[in-house]
């Protein structure tokens, strides 16, 4: 659906007295703040970010957490008041406890866009830019119960840190779509790792010894991914237990080169990047403004990888 917004912001004043609601045209600077630094996906964001807000005549500057974590991204999405930019876009680390640190921005005037993960809260971002993830933790099911075959047995979802609404979908996604294969079921809930890759290692080494019929494997990220790897690796089951992984990090990349991963869904993270930077102009143009654009999903396996190196992420522009 096609929503047409105002850039007239909240028409709120500021904390510094000033006029919130009226945007500077002159003001050509986006803030870019992923949800951790150093990290390929969010890499590849900011290299689509950074090419579309060049040719629209925008700069974007990019700060981000050192860890995905809700407490060390609230102090850099404050902070940008004292400098604001003409809009934020943002991947939330948490969706509510970060809900006030980005109200708190946009009443000061500056447009809000969601990238890749979002709020519960759905009145502060104009636009919302992120894949299909409950579709694509389907698709890892999908993925997962073709590579198996007729086996039967039980399959781990390591999901990362409570409140991700990106990982968390995939996990739902991917539990409903297993439901409906009977010689498949979850070995108990969803498990968290916190977006560490020892966390995810040792849930899998845990499982194996629990679960004696472990025939597969769901990571919803990168780092649990990484960690899921690891942990097979270092019991002696790689490759015999099934790993379908979700992104597309060089590690990942050579892991399901090396048969580490039996699939991996990748997102498109450049596309995020520029179409959120996309949205943010037009709102701040008054132009029409797309409230949810979803981006591609696309499982790669060791057969389709050479097709599909366009999806490979980047440590680097
Ligand atoms: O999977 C991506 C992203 O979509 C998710 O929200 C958080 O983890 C990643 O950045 C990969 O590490």
């Amino acid at each position: 659906a096609v929503l047409v917004l105002s850039a007239c912001g909240t028409g709120q004043v500021g904390e510094d007295g000033s006029d919130g609601g009226q945007p500077d045209p002159d003001n050509k600077r986006l803030a870019l703040v992923p949800g951790v630094q150093n990290e390929p996906f969010y890499i590849s964001m900011q290299c689509g970010a950074e090419a579309e807000a060049k040719s629209l005549g925008y700069t974007v500057d990019t700060n981000a957490p050192q860890k995905f974590d809700a407490t060390l991204q609230e102090p850099i999405v404050t902070g940008l008041g004292a400098d604001k930019p003409a809009a934020l876009l943002i991947a939330p680390t948490d969706d509510v406890a970060m809900t006030e640190p980005i109200r708190q921005v946009k009443d000061l005037g500056v447009t809000i866009v969601e990238v890749d993960t979002a709020l519960q809260d759905r009145s502060l971002a104009v636009s919302t830019i992120t894949s299909n993830n409950e579709e694509g933790g389907r698709l890892a099911a999908q993925t997962l119960a073709e590579l198996a075959g007729d086996k039967e047995g039980s399959v781990l979802v390591l999901d990362t840190i409570a409140g991700t609404s990106t990982t968390n979908a995939r996990a739902q996604g991917f539990l409903d779509e297993l439901a409906k294969h009977p010689n498949l079921k979850p070995a108990g809930e969803a498990q968290f790792t916190q977006n560490e890759p020892d966390q995810a290692a040792s849930k899998v080494t845990a499982a194996l010894a629990a679960t004696p019929d472990l025939i597969g494997i769901f990571a919803t990220n990168l780092n649990t991914g990484e960690g899921a790897a690891t942990g097979l690796r270092n019991a002696g089951r790689t490759g015999a237990v099934t790993l379908v992984g979700f992104d597309a990090s060089p590690s990942e990349v050579d892991g399901l080169r090396a048969g580490e991963f039996q699939a991996l869904i990748a997102q498109d993270p450049a596309t995020i990047g520029k179409e959120g930077v996309r949205q943010a102009v037009a709102a701040l143009k008054g132009e029409t403004v797309e409230r949810d654009i979803e981006a591609p999903l696309v499982a790669i396996t060791k057969d389709n990888m050479d097709q599909n190196e366009k999806y490979f992420y980047k440590t680097s522009c």
